[in-house]
């Protein structure tokens, strides 16, 4: 870990808990659907983009046929049911622990970024004060190709201007963990994905980053 500069977080499942609300949201839309969708169906959308999420869970019921325009609606429309969630949220729904181990890193001298599959992601970061917390973002409006593919890590890291060798990633997703693989950084499993062998590192508590990173 004595190389590493930089540190590029996950936004859903590690920094704030969004991921329920992405379950809540598409719950409402599969239901409306005649979709049987479950939080554990929910696990393989993590890290995962909007239109290859509603693809999993069209997935789940060949009977249910829609075309192209189709799931741009009704990708929209899950989108605006998350984003009633989002509204609901304050600064209060991130906890002091991931505050105050973000705060002590950045002291210490290390950079900070957000790597997220999410297109929501600066409306998340402004409504729980997070956005001047990080030096760079980098999100699904950034890139062309989501999780597991590296784009959305490699841009955050020319944002800080560092190199991906110096880089650890943070992650609750398997599709993060290959991600942070394939950018060449440092990959530690956290939250849901703790335990995954695609992690370098096994992070049990935010908190442990402040040990790890002296
Ligand atoms: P949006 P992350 C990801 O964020 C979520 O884990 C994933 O469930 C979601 O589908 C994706 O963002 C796109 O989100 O619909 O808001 O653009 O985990 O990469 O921070
Ligand atoms: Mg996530």
């Amino acid at each position: 870990m004595k190389n590493i500069k930089g540190l590029i977080f996950d936004l859903d499942g590690v920094l704030l808990s969004t991921d329920h609300f992405h379950y809540l949201a598409w719950k409402k839309l599969a239901d409306r659907l005649g979709i049987e969708f479950t939080e554990k169906d929910n696990e393989r959308l993590r890290g995962v983009s909007r239109m290859e999420s509603l693809e999993i869970i069209l997935s789940l019921d060949p009977l249910v046929k829609l075309s192209e325009d189709e799931k741009v609606a009704v990708a929209t429309e899950k989108n605006e049911h998350y984003r009633e969630y989002l509204k609901t949220m304050t600064p209060t729904d991130v906890s002091d622990e991931v505050r105050e181990t973000l705060a002590s890193l950045r002291k210490k001298g290390y950079t900070l970024a957000v790597g997220s599959s999410s297109k929501n992601t600066r409306f998340i970061l402004e409504r729980t004060a997070l956005t001047d917390c990080f030096d760079a973002i980098a999100d699904g409006n950034d890139i062309k190709n989501s999780k597991p593919d590296p784009e959305v890590f490699l841009k955050a890291a020319e944002f800080v201007g560092l190199d991906a060798s110096v880089c650890a990633v943070i992650e609750d997703a398997e599709a993060g963990l290959e991600a942070a693989n394939a950018a060449k950084m440092v990959a530690i499993a956290y939250a849901s994905a703790y335990g995954s062998k695609l992690g370098d590192v096994q992070l049990e508590k935010f908190s442990d980053l402040d040990r790890l990173f002296k």
